[in-house]
């Protein structure tokens, strides 16, 4: 089995190609793959580490390219089944010069939505080190939120660390109070907790780093919770009551947003499978998220090992 697993929908998604221009008047379009936790997946791998990714496409030619794809990025296939029944999920994207660009998603009743908790007991767990949990995968029906939830106890039992991206998406949910319930608790299942600090104003009234810490560290599960306060960095706060800021670094010119969080998270994720310390992971968290943010992909920013090593040394910073 592979040192990290996660689960979630894979997204084809048609990337405008017309600048500030709208969904509705847009031409130009090419396609590429996205997926919060597909993005953190193939950032794993691009670093080196094994992986496999848990989900459910279609048989049809998003299915099949999805798959290829994946495959390419040398992440693990083997926990994606195909529904004959339904569609995989697609979404346009805008191309935006300033803030974040605009989505629509074709994504209610796909594939993904109908992946039953069946597939979770025959998951190899053995050797699987750090897993990442989105509030993705739950939203987007009542079956995948059962199977998430029935994959999440898997892992508390197996003693798996876990690390958990609120990844808010309003449309996604049936109703707002559900959203932040249903995300506050699963937040409370894991040990390593990413909001962002517009997602504490959301999910707890307040986008103060340090009260959105407190909020999750009251649970007895989770140990840290790392703040993402935009171009400043990451407020990290511990259960023992340490805390402290990882600066961000200064990107001359932001192309397209998305994937940041997922790049953050797999910072994290891979520099704490390499045995880094804390501050160390938050740091190549920060480094992966300013890289991304660099590229119109929604992964196409997250680096080899080299890249990385080259981008600290650029930066004049390292890894403990
Ligand atoms: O975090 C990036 C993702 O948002 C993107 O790749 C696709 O919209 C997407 C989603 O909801 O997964």
């Amino acid at each position: 089995m592979s040192e990290f697993i996660t689960i979630g929908e894979p997204i084809v998604t048609f990337a405008s190609k017309d600048e500030d221009v709208s969904l509705t008047d847009a031409t130009n379009f090419h396609k590429i793959m996205g997926g919060a936790e597909l993005n953190v997946a193939i950032g794993v791998a691009r670093l080196g580490h094994t992986t496999e990714y848990i989900s459910q496409v279609g048989a049809d030619p998003f299915g099949r390219y999805v798959k290829k794809t994946i495959k390419s990025h040398n992440v693990g296939t083997t926990y994606i089944s195909e529904d004959k029944g339904h569609f995989t999920g697609h979404q346009l994207k805008e191309l935006v010069t300033q803030g974040d660009p605009k989505t629509f998603n074709y994504r209610k009743d796909s594939a993904a939505c109908h992946l039953t908790s069946d597939i979770i007991k025959n998951i190899d767990l053995n050797g699987v080190k750090i897993a990442h949990m989105s509030g993705i995968f739950p939203a987007i029906s009542d079956i995948s939120e059962a199977t998430f939830r029935e994959l999440f106890e898997r892992l508390i039992q197996n003693n798996i660390l876990t690390t958990f991206d609120p990844n808010l998406r309003p449309t996604l949910w049936s109703s707002e109070e559900k959203m932040i319930k249903t995300i506050n608790e699963l937040a409370g299942m894991a040990e390593i907790v990413l909001p962002g600090m517009a997602e504490g104003k959301i999910l707890m009234g307040s986008d103060d780093p340090e009260k959105i810490a407190d909020f999750y560290l009251q649970g007895n599960r989770t140990k840290v919770v790392v703040v993402k306060i935009g171009p400043a960095g990451a407020y990290v706060k511990t259960a023992d009551g340490q805390s402290y800021t990882v600066d961000g670094f200064k990107v001359q010119q932001v192309v397209d947003t998305v994937g940041a969080g997922d790049g953050f998270a797999l910072g994290v994720i891979t520099a704490l499978l390499e045995g880094k310390t804390f501050k160390s992971a938050v740091l190549r968290g920060n480094a992966v998220g300013a890289l991304q943010v660099q590229t119109v992909g929604d992964n196409d920013g997250y680096p080899t090992p080299t890249e990385l090593k080259e981008f600290y040394l650029k930066e004049g910073v390292a890894e403990e």
